[in-house]
């Protein structure tokens, strides 16, 4: 393994990926347990940062999707009073507010900065946003086999990227919600939105905050796994199909009571145009 640019690179090789555990998810099809493969490959360290995406920004021109569409998601209780009151929220979600004018340099809305955040995840990044940065950067996303291989850190099977405790001697490893969410968050761990990309300790393999911070895009199909292919996903047939791409890790909003989904092995996903203040991504590479 070696450090290069932010990059790590591993060496691969057969690992278990997902997990039958009972407080894993079926629906989202995490098991069963298979032994899959992976080539070598490298990986962020980190997650993008807005330091990171600024420069991006800054050497193409390019518009995120929020800006296109003018609006993204935030947290409820981030957005101001007034504000709140005329931002549309999802029945399913209604800790979700609809912001007009929020995107990633302005993540709670117009008059919101990421002055004080350059070291912390892009948010309101879109798969799109991010498949544009990577070809930028030389960079392509992990699939989901080389997101789970690298945030299992060397350890087979365990629940989180460093070991089966979630607070190992009452130490806080990622940044979750503690309370009861949505209306309560104590901080136990710290941090109330995104904290800084390299917070809390790396896992085996020298990867920050795959648990938790911000959902992380993966190449892959959400929708269409077949659980029987050592092959994570298969592809749509038609490239019309809004089907969902993966996001991995979970994030500052996930509460055991309502998202346990800060788990190695869990994953959900959203439609590539979709953006959110905890999505973000970390990029890959061949070697
Ligand atoms: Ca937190
Ligand atoms: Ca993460």
């Amino acid at each position: 393994m070696g450090d290069t640019a932010g990059l790590i690179t591993l060496r691969g090789g057969t690992f278990r990926m997902g997990t039958d555990d009972a407080d894993g998810f079926p629906g989202d099809r995490e098991g069963p347990v298979r032994e899959v493969t992976v080539a070598p490959f490298a990986i962020d360290a980190c997650a993008v940062t807005n330091a990171r995406f600024a420069e991006f920004v800054d050497a193409t021109g390019h518009r995120t999707e929020a800006e296109e569409f003018g609006w993204t998601y935030v947290f409820a209780k981030f957005v101001p009073g007034p504000l709140r009151k005329t931002s549309p929220r999802p029945d399913q979600t209604p800790w979700w507010c609809g912001v007009a004018g929020a995107y990633w340099r302005a993540p709670e809305g117009p008059h919101s900065t990421v002055e004080d955040r350059w070291d912390h995840p892009v948010v309101h990044v879109s798969w799109n946003d991010a498949l544009a940065y990577c070809a930028w950067a030389g960079r392509r996303l992990p699939t989901e086999i080389e997101w789970e291989y690298a945030a299992r850190g060397g350890l087979d099977q365990a629940r989180f990227p460093w070991g089966d405790d979630l607070t190992p001697g009452g130490e806080h490893r990622c940044n979750i919600w503690q309370g009861r969410f949505p209306v309560h968050n104590t901080e136990e761990d710290g941090h109330l939105g995104t904290a800084p990309a390299d917070a809390f300790q790396p896992n085996g393999f020298g990867l920050y905050n795959v648990a938790g911070n911000v959902w992380e895009w993966c190449a892959d199909w959400f929708d269409l796994v077949d659980p029987s292919s050592p092959t994570s996903t298969n592809r749509p047939t038609s490239p019309a199909d809004p089907a969902n791409r993966a996001m991995r890790g979970g994030s500052y909003l996930c509460h055991e009571s309502y998202c346990n989904r800060y788990r190695v092995a869990a994953r959900t996903g959203n439609t590539p145009d979709s953006s959110s203040g905890n999505t973000g991504f970390r990029t890959a590479a061949d070697v």
